[in-house]
């Protein structure tokens, strides 16, 4: 390593521990890096977990400082048996309260990020139905001729002799941008997508008073509602708290996903690969870090121009090296086959390698570190988003805009290969990745997994019928530093797709599965029981499949929809045999996912730490009788084997209800069978 370099290393003061990189991550490539960051004197993530413990109150959901008499403390010290609760803050919140109050605003800030996006994404849309933007174009017409009918917006009109005719499509893009906007904030009316749930989960809702009005208004209504004085009744905060999930996961998240298919292309599966190794020490290195695809769809068309790589290549790299972090990278990854260099704790590593010659980003989990290790090397660290600044003076804004996209880009893009000259530190890329197959989505699952003739999810219903598939399970969710990187993420995934559960993934659970080599058709044969095992081999999928970023967890939404749609596994989302997890969650927004998968009717398992354990009878309401009004509840669990067994236990409740428990006795498959599979 240059002197240079060195003199500009934070060094880690000698009374502070450091991390042991195998405890901290059962990845071996993030286990090298942290070694190596150690050894150059780079504090991470990983470091900081060793010297700073969690708050035990803050833990438990139980410190309220909602206004400044407190912050009022009501740590659980005693076993509710023991006697009433008489816990309380100054103005007399209960426990329940505060817990109930601080998980409301959990999945308000959940709920406001992805729906942010959303409508960020919405307003790039509207640019080009106003055709304002010329860098984008609509890329899926199919899509957008979907997306204009469950608007309600019209695909064909009447002709003066009376027949129908196609509607003008310029006139279609326009109506969906105005009626997709006005989601966020119309005076009046529904969630014009809460109709694309199974009817009886939109009666249960309509039934318990939770369609969410407009996106927006749910959001601020939270915030009022927990203000110091003003809603007292968890029950009644809860109800609330559902209403603004339901607006992020079939609103706000639900038209990110829909918006960003029509304008960047739907996915469909795609090669790639997964881990730090997917950087090149010859190359120009470009990271690309966060969750909205409006920069990146730009960047990488930038950075596969013939100009760009002709002026790396006159810079002295071979070529140029996209990556991607956390759901930008997801993002890049299911419709470009761009390689992710790594999940939520590998942000900063990523940077340590010292060839990462800019590392871009836009919003959300973008951790403020990068910066201080930024200043250790010689990336440069880029932010363009006006709500995502970072504080740190080596930091560059370049505000991208909708309207010049693609001028931004290529000036990011230069940035980065006049950068690769000046690289100071050796470079040290782990070797480790591996093979993915992403892109998978509910129109994909329909192909592979659909029948033949009535292009719905026949096949995969008559697999779980016949048992050789055992149910559904989407596993999703971030890393947390307070455990074991990856380690929840591969355990749950494994156990499941060993007993027959085939797995629906997004977000980091998809990163993690990509670089732990489960998004491959070949892993069926090695992890997976002798159902699901069969029916990837012969369809030739995945028993893991990527279906994208935070945002596209609509898609399992709709995926589960499409199940109920096919028949033969009861009318609802809640019949059907499925489960959630998010086993190493720690983001608001995964509040918000949990919350919209339970009241969608999924029970759903989180990892880690639960942000209601000091408020018991609040969490029974939560993990029981959430039940009775929606079908779905929560439950947690750290050990990711249990946790597993959860899952799989209540996908055998719901067989058992439907009847088809037995159908697992006889998994081995007669020729009839075997037909069927082989039309498929
Ligand atoms: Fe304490 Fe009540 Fe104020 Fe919360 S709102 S900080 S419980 S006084
Ligand atoms: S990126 S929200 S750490 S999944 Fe969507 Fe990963 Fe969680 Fe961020």
């Amino acid at each position: 390593m240059a002197e240079e370099t060195k003199e500009k290393v934070v060094k880690t003061p000698k009374e502070k521990k450091v991390a042991d990189p195998v405890a901290a991550s059962m990845d071996l490539a993030t286990q090298i890096m942290i070694k190596r960051a150690q050894e150059l004197g780079v504090e991470t993530i990983f470091d900081r977990a060793e010297n700073m413990k969690p708050c035990n109150i803050g833990v438990q959901g139980t410190c309220c400082k909602n206004c400044s008499m407190g912050p009022c403390r009501l740590p659980l010290t005693k076993s509710v048996e023991d006697g009433p609760d008489e816990r309380k803050g100054l103005c007399g919140a209960t426990a329940n309260t505060i817990a109930a109050r601080n998980f409301a605003r959990m999945v308000a800030g959940g709920a406001s990020a992805h729906s942010d996006h959303g409508r960020c994404v919405a307003e790039v849309f509207m640019a080009v139905a106003r055709k304002e933007s010329n860098d984008y174009k609509i890329k899926d017409p199919q899509k957008l001729l979907a997306v204009a009918e469950a608007l309600g917006v019209a695909i064909t009109v009447k002709t003066d002799d009376g027949k129908e005719a196609d509607r003008n499509i310029d006139e279609i893009t326009l109506e969906v941008a105005e009626i997709a906007l006005a989601e966020w904030g119309k005076p009046e009316g529904e969630l014009l997508y809460a109709k694309r749930a199974p009817q009886p989960l939109y009666e249960k809702w309509k039934k318990a008073g939770v369609i969410p009005r407009n996106i927006d208004r749910e959001i601020v209504e939270i915030m009022h509602r927990t203000h110091m004085g003003v809603d007292q009744d968890y029950k009644n905060i809860v109800k609330q708290c559902t209403r603004a999930a339901i607006a992020d996961g079939w609103g706000g998240s639900m038209l990110a996903t829909d918006l960003q298919d029509i304008l960047f292309g739907t996915p469909y599966p795609v090669q790639s690969e997964a881990n730090l190794g997917i950087m090149k020490e010859d190359h120009v290195n470009l990271i690309i870090h966060g969750h909205e695809p409006v920069l990146s769809e730009m960047l990488v068309a930038a950075a596969q121009s013939k100009e760009m790589i002709d002026y790396a290549k006159s810079m002295g790299a071979k070529g140029i090296q996209l990556g991607g972090i956390c759901c930008t990278g997801n993002e890049m990854l299911q419709r470009h086959g761009v390689p992710t260099a790594g999940t939520f704790l590998q942000q900063e590593l990523a940077i340590i390698t010292g060839a990462c010659d800019a590392m871009v980003v836009d919003i959300q989990c973008i951790m403020q570190n990068i910066a201080n290790v930024a200043k250790c090397f010689h990336t440069k660290l880029i932010t363009t988003h006006p709500i995502a600044r970072m504080e740190q003076d080596n930091v560059i804004h370049i505000e991208f805009d909708e309207h010049h996209a693609m001028d931004d880009a290529k000036r990011i893009v230069r940035m980065a290969i006049e950068n690769f000259k000046n690289r100071r530190a050796e470079v040290m890329i782990p070797r480790q990745k591996a093979t993915q197959i992403a892109g998978f989505g509910v129109e994909s699952i329909k192909y592979h997994l659909g029948g033949t003739f009535r292009g719905d999810y026949y096949t995969l219903n008559d697999n779980i019928i016949n048992g050789r598939i055992r149910g559904i399970a989407g596993v999703v969710g971030c890393n947390n530093a307070r455990t074991r990187h990856n380690e929840g993420h591969i355990l749950v995934v494994k156990e499941l797709i060993k007993n027959d559960v085939i797995v629906l993934t997004t977000g980091c659970n998809g990163i993690a599965c990509a670089m732990e080599g489960l998004l491959t058709p070949e892993t069926a044969a090695v992890y997976c029981g002798p159902g699901l095992a069969e029916v990837c081999e012969t369809v030739g999928i995945p028993p893991v499949l990527h279906l994208g970023s935070c945002v596209d967890n609509s898609r399992i939404l709709l995926a589960a929809t499409e199940v109920v749609k096919a028949g033969g596994l009861g009318k609802d989302i809640s019949d059907i045999p499925v489960a959630g997890s998010a086993p190493e969650w720690m983001s608001e927004k995964a509040i918000s996912i949990g919350h919209y998968f339970v009241t969608a009717g999924v029970y759903t398992v989180f990892g880690v730490t639960f942000p209601t354990s000091g408020a018991p009878v609040f969490e029974k309401y939560l993990f029981e009788d959430l039940e009775k009004i929606y079908g779905g509840m929560w439950d947690f669990e750290i050990d990711p084997i249990k946790h597993a067994h959860k899952m799989i236990a209540h996908i055998d409740k719901k067989r058992k209800a439907l009847g088809i428990d037995k159908a697992r006795d006889r998994v081995l498959m007669d020729m009839a069978d075997r037909m069927k599979l082989e039309a498929v």
